[in-house]
């Protein structure tokens, strides 16, 4: 069955209540961003490419109160997969990354973020599923962003920069090299709306997605490979050797003749890496006109192309992800199905005919056991909270 995540409102009020039990006073500030789900455009956000995510009602929230101090930080995460210590005690200057590893992601956006930032105390809760490719770090990210906005009360202009803070947070505390998809969306999300990035001018663009009779179903298939991290600085290195192999600057510049060439010299693995990267543009480009023109086939045609590729060309995929894609494609009411994030496990994302989403589930559900099933439209990206009303 669909899983009932703890609504909104119940997050915040156990998260606020927990600041209050720990710190012995009220919070007066909070802040959330949401996870994300790419409906495609995978593994092309380093390339130059462009990709179509949207915004979750999944978020990570911060609540907190300056505590009168220049730089004592002291930070609790509710958050039960997180590492071990939940609490964690730092200074605001001089920060490095180290153990736990939830506290990497805070203390990389405080430490990138280019203004003084006053002591505080905090308390992270998050309704994002953690490790499921739905992007839990940059929603934490993007939320302490967010947050310290609010409290050194200094604002970053453009939302472009915000996210680029994220994303090298994500670079030199996490040791993750990502591309910019997760915390754009994250910053920029906008509900009944995705998001198409063009990842080489980082322009944006919000695309009306807001059919009565569709939804989008996220399957998380609860593996998590061990190649998950391994594997995508390696998915990086191939993708620019193919490029230089094809003597060009930019996949933007690269088309089937380019291709063409790079078959007749270089090795076989990196022909599939740019092969994917190529067709994946496009399918992208296509898809996002589709979705413009509520010609949800098309988007769902494209979505299976997407995975087709990502399965076996960039081999990204898993055994678990290729048969939740495969259960999905058999039923009544799916116009597609893919792989959705980083790949080696987490989530399938699948457009789905809203009278049909039941059954979809429950047919998927009896065939593949472990599976969760999250049922979503797009939603807002990172927001101040108002705790008016719960003070
Ligand atoms: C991860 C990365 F963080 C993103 O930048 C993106 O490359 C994605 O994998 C694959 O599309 O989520």
């Amino acid at each position: 069955m669909a899983v009932q995540l703890p609504t909104f409102e119940d997050l915040l009020k156990k998260t606020a209540t927990s600041f209050e039990h720990i710190y012995k006073r009220k919070p007066d500030i909070a802040a959330c961003a949401p996870g994300r789900v790419n409906l495609i455009g995978e593994h092309i956000d380093y390339c130059d490419g462009f990709v179509l995510p949207m915004a979750l009602p999944m978020v990570t929230i911060i609540v907190g109160r300056k505590n009168d101090t220049k730089s004592d930080c002291n930070i609790t995460t509710m958050c039960a997969e997180a590492d071990q210590p939940k609490q964690v005690q730092f200074q605001i200057e001089n920060l490095c990354s180290g153990t736990p590893k939830w506290a990497n992601y805070v203390k990389g956006v405080i430490s990138h973020y280019g203004f003084s930032v006053p002591g505080f105390d905090a308390v992270i809760n998050t309704n994002v599923p953690i490790g499921g490719g739905l992007s839990s770090s940059a929603a934490l990210e993007v939320a302490t962003l967010k947050f310290i906005e609010i409290i050194a009360d200094e604002k970053y202009a453009k939302e472009k920069d915000k996210a680029l803070i994220c994303q090298k947070a994500e670079h030199t505390f996490a040791n993750m090299p990502c591309g910019i998809m997760d915390q754009f969306i994250s910053v920029m999300g906008k509900e009944k709306h995705a998001l198409l990035i063009d990842c080489q001018s980082l322009n944006v663009n919000h695309i009306p997605f807001d059919a009565e009779d569709l939804l989008v179903l996220i399957c998380n298939s609860n593996v998590k490979h061990e190649l998950s991290s391994s594997e995508y600085p390696t998915r990086r290195k191939q993708c620019s050797e193919a490029l230089k192999l094809m003597g060009l600057e930019s996949y933007r510049e690269a088309n089937l003749s380019h291709l063409k060439a790079l078959e007749g010299s270089a090795e076989n693995v990196l022909i599939k890496r740019a092969r994917h990267v190529i067709g994946e543009i496009e399918r992208t480009l296509k898809a996002s006109e589709a979705l413009k023109s509520c010609d949800f086939i098309t988007v769902g045609r494209l979505m299976l192309e997407s995975h087709k590729s990502l399965s076996s060309d960039f081999e990204v995929s898993c055994h678990e992800l290729d048969k939740l894609v495969d259960l999905a494609m058999q039923c009544n009411g799916v116009l597609g199905s893919r792989m959705t994030g980083g790949g080696f496990g987490g989530c399938t994302v699948s457009l789905v005919l809203s009278k049909e989403i039941d059954n979809v589930i429950k047919q998927i559900d009896s065939e593949y056991s472990g599976a969760t099933f999250y049922v979503c439209k797009p939603a807002d990206g990172a927001r101040a909270i108002d705790l008016g009303n719960l003070n």
